[in-house]
């Protein structure tokens, strides 16, 4: 390990030292562990990952839930920081958070503390079907928390619970919207309102949301309707005939690609076009288009920001919503807090939804959105007010701890260290791409990665496959430039292994 991780090490924990005392946090009975230093670097005590006492667990949930996503059994008094650890002891760096959604790392001690209120410990348990008896301070909590964070223009907010009803939800607003404009905002006729009620038109109209191939909004039936990273999501469930475009795949480095790319951008659009122009005529309008900063689960596919501009025009020039689906890259770790906003979009986009970091689910947008009767867009949860409570507490923090600018010093020590490696490795590794510590790098083929992931986790480094060869960063937002060269440092020793 280089010199530079080990010397930076006590910084992490400035936070630790001056904010909190030990005997302050077991007086006020949080978890002992919290005062758990980081390691100087992974600990990897089982032979295998997962070890005996992960396998032991895996057969006794086995017999009640399939198990067969599981990775290994986490023990999360004993995590800590940019670590977790399994119930084997081994404490890995997590540079994949939970599939990106985990914001300060495990057992913030700011985050240990929002619960030791009791007026916050009673919104915690005192959960309420938002929609209809929301607590005296939910609209102060969305001022003050939500409304802060919203994407420039965009003024209304709803919440929900996951991504996947947040993007569902987002869709029938949409829809809502579209039908309101082609109405022009007169009441339902009778014809709408006995007809939806047998799933025929006018009332449940032939309406589609156009996606991208490799993009994922989530599995839930209309999300997965526009979900299409793999076939294991999918197969067996009918689907929408909604169209499909392609996402723009490039070639790198960029900036020896740069007529190549466009000419890709340019492809794609002109796809778009003329998909709403096929869906017109097939008489299953676009309301909307669904579309991810960076596409995420279908392999880390970026797109420029003109094509995201381009995309913008072509959905105004169309009357089609734009939205821009943040679940995975909202909330910091692209270097600002929203992906979409490395855009310069002209207009603010309809419709942005978000999930994971952000502790909740659910979607900005503007008043455009909002239907105007009650319980079109409604759930019994709608949100939950325990969640923005440490969402409140997370926002602190990134903002006390200046943590985006931490994202911008780590992620380039990470992107450029990958780029290394790439010339080094040129046989294993290319197309190193993203922003912040939001990063990606192909495999030469999907054994390859699978096996470098799989090598990795057992030198103590935590990491995720994305799409069919590339492997995936996603750091908490507390990562810093020692533990980028960790991760390097152990992922070199992986390849030289090849
Ligand atoms: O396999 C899965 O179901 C996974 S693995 C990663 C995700 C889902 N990501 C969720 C996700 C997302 O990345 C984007 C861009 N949009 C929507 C979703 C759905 O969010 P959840 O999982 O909260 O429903």
């Amino acid at each position: 390990m280089s010199k530079l991780c080990i010397n930076a090490l006590p910084k992490a924990h400035k936070y630790l030292k001056t904010k909190y005392t030990i005997t302050q946090l077991h007086r006020s009975n949080v978890c002992a562990y919290s005062t758990l230093k980081e390691p100087k670097e992974p600990i990897v005590k089982t032979k295998e990952i997962p070890g005996p006492k992960s396998i032991e667990l895996k057969n006794k949930l086995n017999a009640v839930q399939s198990t067969g996503t599981v990775q290994f059994f986490a023990d999360y008094e004993k995590s800590t920081g940019n670590y977790v650890c399994d119930v084997d002891g081994n404490l890995l760096l997590d540079v994949y958070t939970q599939i990106s959604s985990v914001p300060l790392g495990y057992n913030h001690p700011n985050l240990l503390n929002v619960f030791k209120n009791e007026n916050n410990l009673k919104t915690l348990i005192n959960r309420p079907a938002l929609g209809v008896f929301p607590g005296k301070e939910w609209p102060e909590k969305l001022h003050s928390v939500l409304k802060n964070i919203a994407p420039k223009g965009l003024n209304k907010i709803t919440t929900m619970m996951c991504g996947s009803c947040s993007n569902e939800n987002a869709y029938k607003s949409i829809f809502i919207w579209y039908q309101n404009k082609m109405r022009g905002n007169v009441g339902f006729t009778e014809n709408e309102m006995n007809s939806c009620m047998i799933n025929m038109p006018p009332g449940a109209p032939k309406l589609s949301i156009l996606s991208f191939k490799g993009a994922f909004h989530g599995r839930t039936l209309g999300a997965l309707s526009t979900t299409h990273s793999k076939y294991i999501h999918k197969l067996d469930v009918p689907s929408f005939d909604w169209p499909i475009a392609s996402f723009p795949q490039y070639k790198y480095p960029l900036d020896e690609n740069v007529a190549e790319n466009k000419r890709e951008d340019e492809k794609c659009l002109a796809e778009v076009q003329d998909l709403i122009e096929q869906y017109k005529k097939k008489d299953i309008p676009v309301a909307g288009v669904v579309v991810e900063p960076i596409q995420s689960e279908g392999g880390d596919n970026e797109a420029s920001p003109e094509f995201f501009q381009s995309l913008q025009g072509i959905c105004k020039k169309n009357g089609v919503a734009l939205l821009i689906d943040e679940v995975q890259t909202g909330g910091g770790s692209t270097g600002k807090f929203w992906c979409h906003e490395h855009f310069n979009f002209e207009h603010p986009p309809d419709v942005v939804t978000f999930s994971k970091k952000l502790q909740l689910g659910g979607y900005f947008h503007n008043d455009d959105f909002a239907p105007n009767e009650p319980y079109r867009i409604f759930n019994t949860w709608m949100g939950d007010p325990g969640k923005i409570l440490l969402l409140e507490e997370i926002i602190n923090v990134i903002n006390a701890e200046k943590l985006l600018e931490n994202v911008n010093k780590a992620g380039p020590v990470l992107k450029s260290g990958l780029l290394s490696l790439e010339k080094e490795f040129p046989n294993i590794l290319n197309s190193t791409r993203g922003r912040g510590t939001f990063l990606a790098v192909n495999c030469a083929n999907s054994k390859v990665r699978d096996s470098i992931v799989t090598k990795l986790k057992q030198k103590g480094i935590q990491t995720g496959g994305c799409g069919d060869i590339a492997i995936r960063f996603r750091p908490a937002l507390i990562f810093k430039e020692y533990h980028a060269n960790i991760v390097l440092d152990r992922l070199r020793s992986v390849l030289q292994s090849f």
